[in-house]
C-alpha cells in the first residue's frame, strides 16, 4: 500500500495453524528450524503491521473449521498450515471452498521431499498459492504475497 494511502479496511488477514505447531522450535529442528511459534507470529505482525492479523493454532480439526468459517464472515484472506490435516482432511477442504478471498496454503518443510504420505494434500486443490520447504521464513513470505493479492483485489479487502 502507498505510504499516504488510507486503508478502509478492518479485514484482518487470518493466519491458522494446524496440529503440533504449537512445538515448534523444541523437536526436529533439522526439519522445521528452531524458530518458535510465538516468534512466527511476532514476524507475520510485523510483517503486516498496519493491518491487523488473526493468528492462531489448535490441534483439533472442529476448532480449525469454526475458525475457517469465522475467516469467511471476517477476514479478507486465509494463510494456513493444516500440517497433518492437509493429507486427511475433506472437511477442511469443504469449509476453504466456501471462502471467496485469497488462500495460501503453507507447510515449513517440503512436504514432497518427505514421505509418500505426505505428498497429496486435500487444500492444495483450492489454495490461491502452495508455499512449502521455506523454513519458518515462509510465513513472512506467505503474508507479503497474500497482502499483494489484497491490494490487486480490493473487493477482498471489505474497504
Ligand atoms: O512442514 C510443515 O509445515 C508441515 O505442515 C508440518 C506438519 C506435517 O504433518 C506436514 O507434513 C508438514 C507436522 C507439524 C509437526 O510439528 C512439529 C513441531 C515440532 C516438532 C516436531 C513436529
Amino acid at each position: 500500500m502507498p505510504a499516504n494511502a488510507t486503508m478502509t479496511s478492518a479485514k484482518p488477514i487470518y493466519v491458522l495453524n494446524g496440529p503440533n505447531l504449537n512445538r515448534l522450535g523444541r523437536r526436529e529442528p533439522e526439519i522445521y528450524g528452531n524458530v518458535t511459534l510465538a516468534e512466527i507470529e511476532a514476524r507475520c505482525r510485523s510483517t503486516a503491521a498496519p493491518r491487523a492479523i488473526e493468528f492462531r493454532q489448535t490441534n483439533s480439526e472442529a476448532q480449525l473449521i469454526d475458525w475457517i468459517h469465522e475467516a469467511i464472515d471476517l477476514g479478507s484472506a486465509i494463510i494456513i498450515n493444516p500440517a497433518a490435516y492437509s493429507f486427511t482432511s475433506i472437511a477442511i477442504l469443504d469449509a476453504l471452498k466456501m471462502f471467496s478471498g485469497p488462500i495460501v496454503e503453507l507447510h515449513i518443510s517440503n512436504i514432497h521431499k518427505r514421505e509418500e504420505h505426505y505428498h497429496h494434500s486435500y487444500v492444495s486443490k483450492i489454495a490461491t498459492a502452495v508455499i512449502a520447504g521455506l523454513g519458518p521464513d515462509g510465513y513472512v513470505m506467505a503474508t507479503r504475497a497474500i497482502i499483494e493479492m489484497i491490494e490487486r483485489n480490493p473487493r477482498n479487502d471489505g474497504g
